[in-house]
């Protein structure tokens, strides 16, 4: 645990070694089934992740979750006091809990996002969670890194479901109304449903699970449909697609992480490549420039 936790800073740090150590655990590596959790802030992730914590834990299963929070630059468990409800299983060692800030990579869910779950993978954490509040862009950076995608909506909705943001229903594979105690919840099941049954018909019906997530009730339901969506990926072969299409993204991501520090490099104070940015006023003759000197050309 030590190590993984020592191992995760490293890719935060975003340390030459993670290169080795991930290439050292290359052999180890069993992709960890992601399912990521979206929603407007209070809608109760945490807690439903905490219920969920307890249902695999009982099931002898090892989780991991990632709370990543795009608001903030800290890092490394700064946040979890407040925002993370999954105290009681912190002593747990086959339970593993960390928080991210979105430093860097356009506030995004960064690569080093990506490189935990993969080292979480190795060390046999399975699945991993991850959370992160709906905003932004948040909410489509976790689609992209999840097999399953889980949005939580409350009954609270201000005006109904048309408070739902645009984009939501492309990228969830399962709604979860939580807080089912309170009033008001039937109705946002029912023009939830209205709004996908307007959608174009699909090979996988996003269900809308009911869950109050503080009485841990419907954990297990949404566990189940959580299982049926894997199903239907690795039945229908979008499985092996979504994870060629992962390795290419954190492809791309690592090479725009190399290049852009090599660019900084390039354009350090003084550097003749700076002053000349400085006459020149736009940046595309210089890029073109680091592109060919600093970067193709350089080990
Ligand atoms: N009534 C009711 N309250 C709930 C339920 N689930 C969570 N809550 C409460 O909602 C508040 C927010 O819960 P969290 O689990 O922290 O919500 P979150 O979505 O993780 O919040 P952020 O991470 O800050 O976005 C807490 O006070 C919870 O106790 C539920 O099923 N019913
Ligand atoms: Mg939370």
């Amino acid at each position: 645990m030590r190590a993984l936790a020592r191992a995760i800073t490293l890719v935060e740090r975003r340390d030459p070694a993670v290169r080795e150590l991930q290439q050292a655990l290359r052999d180890r590596v069993r992709p960890a089934y992601v399912v990521g959790f979206t929603g407007a802030p209070g809608t109760g992730k945490s807690t439903i992740v905490d219920g969920l914590i307890s249902l695999l834990r009982k099931q002898e299963r090892s989780v991991a979750v990632i709370a990543t929070d795009p608001n903030s630059p800290f890092t490394g468990g700064a946040i979890l006091g407040d925002r993370i409800r999954m105290q009681r299983h912190a002593l747990d060692p086959k339970v593993f809990i960390r928080s991210m800030g979105a430093r860097g990579h356009l506030g995004g869910l960064s690569l080093a996002a990506r490189e935990a779950i993969r080292l979480l993978g190795a060390f046999g954490f399975d699945p991993v969670i991850l959370e992160t509040v709906g905003v932004g862009q948040s909410e489509l950076e976790v689609a992209a890194v999840a097999d399953t995608t889980v949005v939580v909506l409350t009954p609270n909705l201000g005006d109904g479901v048309q408070m739902i943001k645009a984009g939501i229903l492309e990228i969830a594979d399962i709604f979860v109304v939580n807080k089912s105690d309170l009033e008001g919840h039937k109705r946002v099941a029912l023009e939830l449903r209205g709004m996908l049954n307007l959608s174009p018909k699909a090979a996988w019906r996003p269900p809308i699970i009911a869950t109050a997530a503080v009485r841990q009730e419907g954990i297990e339901e949404l566990w189940a449909a959580i299982e049926a969506h894997r199903k239907h990926l690795e039945t229908t072969g979008r499985a092996s697609a979504q994870a060629e299409k992962r390795l290419k993204d954190e492809t791309a991501e690592v090479v725009a992480e190399v290049a852009r520090e090599r660019a900084r490099d390039a354009l350090g104070e003084d550097s003749k490549l700076s002053q000349r940015l400085l006459q020149d006023g736009t940046p595309y003759e210089v890029a073109d420039e680091i592109l060919r000197n600093h970067i193709m050309n350089s080990e």
